[in-house]
C-alpha cells in the first residue's frame, strides 16, 4: 500500500454517519491505538478530504466522556447520576423487566426507538428491527429524514438511483434545491465547480443566503415550504411557452394533459405571490432550465419538512422528464441513490416476524405517546433507545422530556455518550464506535459499496449494536439462527450479491480495497432514463401517479419491514401546492402571537448532535445562534451578539442573535444539533417545533414552525 509508512498499520474504513458523502478512511494504528483518521486519496467521490467534523476523529474515540461499560440509574431521571453494573446484571434488569411488562400489558407496551446514528447495513437503520418484530413491540415508524422525499421520488420515477451526483461534471445548468451542499454534501461540490469551469451555470434555491447560495452565480431566496409552486410556475411557463421537450414527454410519461392542467393554475405573478421571488425571475429560471442542456437538479432534504413538502418533491422530480434533460449524461435529477443497491430487506428486517396485530407508532410523536397525548393501549411502558438522540432531534422535545420522566417508564439506551436522551434512562449499555467495528456502510449520495473494517478493539465493555441484539436476543431465549450469524453471514444475506449491479464485487475484494463501485454505468456515460425505463409501474415517469390510488406511500424500510397501510392526507394523482400551515397568511391568529417562521437545518461542524460535545467542534461552531433580518430585529430590538428567546406554546431556547439580511424578513434561521444540555436554557430548537407530518412519507415537518423573538 503506497500510504504505508513503518510502524503505522493502514486499515481500510468508511465514514459512519448520516451523510451523503460517506467518505472512504484510512486508519492510521500505532501499537494498537488509532493515531490518525484520513480520507483515502484514491476515491473517486471523497477523494481523500474529510469535512471539518471528522477532523477529530481519532481522538473522538478516546474522549473521556465515552461511556465505557453498562451502568445503572441512582439519581432522579434527568440527573446524569449512574454506577456502574455488569452487562450480566443490565441484561438481567432488562430481562426482569420485560418479562413483566410482556405478562401485563402485552409486548407491545414496549417500543424500541432508533434512527441513523449509525449507517450501516449491520449496525443502522434496520439494526435492531429483526430483534424487536420477534419480540413483538411496537414497531417505530422512522420517518426523521429522506421518507417524504423517497416516497415521492419513487411515485414518481419508481426506486431508481437517478442522476449520479459525479456526472454533474458534465452538467451545463446546475439548481441545488434546498440543500446547503458546502455543509452537507461537500464532496459534490468539486463536481460542480468542474462543471462550472465548462460554463456552467449554478442556481441555488434556497430561503437562507447559505454559504452555498454565496458561491452560486444565482441565489433565489424563496418563502420556506412554498417550492411546489414555484415548480408549477416553471412548468406553467415551460409548458406554455412550449419549451418542453414534446417527444420525450409523449413516449415516457403518463398523465402530461393532468399536469397541464395543474400548471395552467399556477401562472408566474400568482406563484409570485406565492413564494416571494419575482415573476420575472420565475421566467427566467424556467426558461434558462428547460432550454439550457444537460440541466440537473440536486435536491436537498430540507424541501420535504414542510406540509406540502412531498407533493413539492413530486413536483421537482417530474421537471427533467418534462424537458428531457434525462436524455444527456449530466443531466435529470438526484434525490439519493440509494435505489441502486440491491438490499434484502426481508432478511434485515425480517417482517415474516410481524404479528398480525402489530401496531405502528410514529417516532416524531414519541412525545405524545410517551405523555399519552396520545391514546395507546396498551400504553408505551418501556423505551429502548439506541441510534439515535429524540430529546435534541424530534419535535416537540419538552414533551418527550416529560414522557421520559414518568417513573413508571423504564427506559433502556445504548450509546457512545451521556445524551440528553441517555441522562433519562434507567440502564444505559455503551456503544462500539465506527474504528471499532466491522460494517458495509450504506450510502446515500454516491455509488460506491463501502466496506468498514476495525482498526482497534472497543474500549471498556462496548459492543456494536449488533453484538447488543445478540445478548438481548439471547437474553429473552430467542434461539432462532438469525441471532447466530457471523457479521458475514448477515452482509451476505443482507444484499443480493448476484444482482447485476454487483457484478465482480465481493466481500473478499472490498476487504482488501475498501470500496468499489456499482455496476451501474461510469459518470461519464451514464443516463438512466435517456428512454425512459422508469421504475414505477407504468415504466414511465408518473406526472400522474399510478401508486396515489393505493392511498400508502410509506415506503417499507422505514417500517422496519412492516408493510400494512397508514392513515394519512389523500394524495391527488396529479400533485398540487400544499401550503405550510403555520404561516401568518394561512393562520393569522397564530402569526400575530408567533409572527416569524423559524429554519432549523444542518450544523456545519457537527453531524446532527455528533461532535456537538467535542471543545474543537464547539469553538468552529459556536454557540447556538439565529440569524434575523434587519427590520425583524430592530423592531423588537434586537442587535448582533446579543441574546435572545426563541418561543412559541410549545417551547423556547435562547440563542445569540446576528442580524443580517441573509435571510428575509418574517423569517428567523438557527441550526439543529447543538446539545440542548450545553445551551444556556437546557433548550435547543427542537423545543418549538411541532410533532407535523409532511403530506407523504409521514416526515418531519420541521420547517412549519412560527415563534416569536424577544431580547433576552
Ligand atoms: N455538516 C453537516 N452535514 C450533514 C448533517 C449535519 O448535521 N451536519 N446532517 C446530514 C443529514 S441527516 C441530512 S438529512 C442532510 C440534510 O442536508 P440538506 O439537504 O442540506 O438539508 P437541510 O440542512 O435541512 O437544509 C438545507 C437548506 O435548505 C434550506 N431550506 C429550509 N427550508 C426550505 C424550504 O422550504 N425550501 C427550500 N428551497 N429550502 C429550504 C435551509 O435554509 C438550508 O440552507 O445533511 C447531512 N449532512
Ligand atoms: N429541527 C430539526 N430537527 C431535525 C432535523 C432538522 O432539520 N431540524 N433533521 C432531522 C434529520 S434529517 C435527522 S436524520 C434526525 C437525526 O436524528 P438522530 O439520528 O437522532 O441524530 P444524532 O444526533 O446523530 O443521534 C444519533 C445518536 O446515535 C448515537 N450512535 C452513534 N453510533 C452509534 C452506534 O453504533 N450504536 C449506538 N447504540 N448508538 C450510536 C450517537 O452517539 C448519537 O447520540 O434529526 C432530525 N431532526
Ligand atoms: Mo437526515
Amino acid at each position: 500500500m503506497s500510504t504505508h509508512v513503518s510502524e503505522t498499520k493502514i486499515v481500510r474504513g468508511a465514514c459512519p454517519q448520516d451523510c451523503p458523502d460517506t467518505c472512504a478512511f484510512l486508519y492510521h494504528v500505532e501499537d494498537g491505538k488509532l493515531v490518525e483518521v484520513t480520507g483515502d486519496p484514491d476515491h473517486p467521490m471523497t477523494r481523500g478530504g474529510l469535512c471539518v467534523k471528522l477532523k477529530n476523529f481519532a481522538e473522538h474515540h478516546y474522549n473521556p466522556d465515552r461511556l465505557l461499560h453498562p451502568m445503572k440509574r441512582v439519581g432522579p431521571k434527568g440527573s446524569g447520576q449512574y454506577e456502574r453494573i455488569s452487562w450480566d446484571e443490565a441484561l438481567e434488569t432488562i430481562r426482569s423487566k420485560w418479562t413483566k411488562i410482556i405478562e401485563e400489558y402485552g409486548s407491545k407496551a414496549i417500543m424500541p426507538h432508533a434512527y441513523l446514528g449509525h449507517q450501516g447495513t449491520l449496525n443502522g437503520l434496520t439494526s435492531g428491527d429483526a430483534f424487536f418484530n420477534r419480540l413483538g413491540s411496537t414497531i417505530a415508524e422512522k420517518t426523521y429524514c429522506e421518507s417524504g422525499s423517497s416516497t415521492a421520488w419513487i411515485m414518481t420515477v419508481g426506486p431508481t438511483g437517478g442522476l449520479d451526483v459525479e456526472s454533474l461534471a458534465y452538467s451545463k445548468y446546475i439548481i441545488v434545491w434546498g440543500m446547503n451542499m458546502l455543509n452537507t454534501n461537500l464532496h459534490a461540490w468539486p463536481f460542480i465547480l468542474e462543471a462550472r469551469e465548462k460554463g456552467a451555470k449554478v442556481v441555488v434555491i434556497d430561503p437562507v443566503r447559505t454559504r452555498t447560495a454565496k458561491q452560486a452565480d444565482w441565489h433565489i431566496p424563496i418563502k420556506p415550504g412554498t417550492d411546489g409552486a414555484l415548480a408549477l410556475g416553471m412548468m406553467n411557463v415551460i409548458i406554455g411557452e412550449k419549451i418542453y421537450d414534446e417527444d420525450y414527454v409523449a413516449k415516457y410519461t403518463l398523465g402530461f394533459d393532468e399536469l397541464a392542467a395543474r400548471a395552467a393554475e399556477f401562472p408566474p405573478e400568482r406563484v409570485s405571490e406565492i413564494t416571494g421571488i419575482p415573476a420575472e425571475d420565475i421566467r427566467t429560471l424556467a426558461r434558462e432550465y428547460a432550454t439550457t442542456q444537460p440541466s440537473a437538479i440536486r435536491q436537498g432534504v430540507a424541501v420535504e419538512r414542510s406540509p406540502g413538502g412531498g407533493d413539492a418533491i413530486r413536483l421537482i422530480t417530474m421537471l427533467p422528464a418534462l424537458t428531457g434533460a434525462w436524455r444527456h449524461v449530466g443531466g435529470g435529477t438526484v434525490e439519493m441513490p440509494i435505489w441502486e443497491f440491491p438490499f434484502n430487506f426481508d432478511f434485515m428486517c425480517r417482517p415474516d416476524w410481524i404479528r398480525s396485530d402489530a401496531r405502528v407508532v410514529n417516532e416524531l410523536d414519541l412525545g405524545a405517546a410517551l405523555t399519552g397525548a396520545l391514546e395507546l393501549d396498551p400504553p408505551i411502558k418501556s423505551l429502548f433507545v439506541y441510534n439515535s438522540n429524540p430529546v435534541s432531534q424530534a419535535p416537540n422535545a419538552s414533551q418527550i422530556v416529560e414522557g421520559l420522566k414518568r417513573e413508571d417508564l423504564f427506559t433502556v439506551t445504548s450509546e457512545l455518550f451521556l445524551t440528553d436522551t441517555a441522562k433519562y434512562s434507567d440502564i444505559v449499555l455503551p456503544a462500539a464506535m465506527q474504528g471499532e467495528q466491522y460494517d458495509l456502510m450504506v450510502t446515500w449520495g454516491h455509488l460506491y459499496v463501502m466496506l468498514n473494517q476495525p482498526a482497534i478493539d472497543p474500549p471498556g465493555e462496548c459492543v456494536s449494536n449488533v453484538e447488543l441484539f445478540r445478548r438481548l436476543a439471547e437474553t429473552m431465549g430467542f434461539n432462532d439462527e438469525h441471532f447466530r450469524l457471523s457479521e458475514d453471514e448477515m452482509l451476505m444475506g443482507s444484499y443480493d450479491w448476484s444482482a447485476p449491479a454487483m457484478e465482480g464485487i465481493t466481500l473478499e475484494k472490498l476487504k482488501e480495497r475498501g470500496w468499489m463501485r456499482l455496476n451501474v454505468g461510469m459518470p461519464d456515460e451514464r443516463a438512466p432514463h435517456a428512454e425512459g425505463e422508469f421504475k414505477t409501474p407504468s415504466g414511465k415517469c408518473e406526472f400522474a401517479s399510478s401508486a396515489a390510488a393505493n392511498g400508502d406511500f410509506v415506503v417499507g424500510v422505514w417500517r422496519s419491514g412492516y408493510e400494512g397501510s397508514q392513515p394519512g392526507t389523500p394524495v391527488d394523482a396529479v400533485p398540487n401546492y400544499i401550503p405550510p400551515e403555520e404561516s401568518p397568511e394561512v393562520n393569522p391568529e397564530l402569526g400575530e402571537r408567533f409572527p416569524l417562521n423559524l429554519l432549523s437545518p444542518k450544523p456545519h461542524a457537527f453531524l446532527n448532535t455528533q461532535y456537538g460535545n467535542e471543545k474543537t467542534q464547539q469553538l468552529r461552531q459556536g454557540e447556538q445562534m439565529i440569524v434575523i433580518n434587519p427590520d425583524d430585529a430592530s423592531s423588537r430590538g434586537i442587535s448582533s451578539g446579543s441574546y435572545v428567546h426563541v418561543f412559541n406554546d410549545r417551547g423556547s431556547f435562547e440563542a445569540v442573535a446576528q442580524v443580517s439580511d441573509d435571510v428575509l424578513a418574517g423569517m428567523i434561521v438557527t441550526n439543529v444539533g447543538h446539545w440542548p444540555g450545553l445551551n444556556r436554557t437546557g433548550t435547543a430548537v427542537n423545543s418549538t417545533t411541532a410533532p407535523r407530518h409532511a403530506n407523504l412519507g409521514q416526515a418531519g415537518a420541521y420547517s412549519d414552525n412560527l415563534v416569536e423573538v424577544r431580547a433576552a
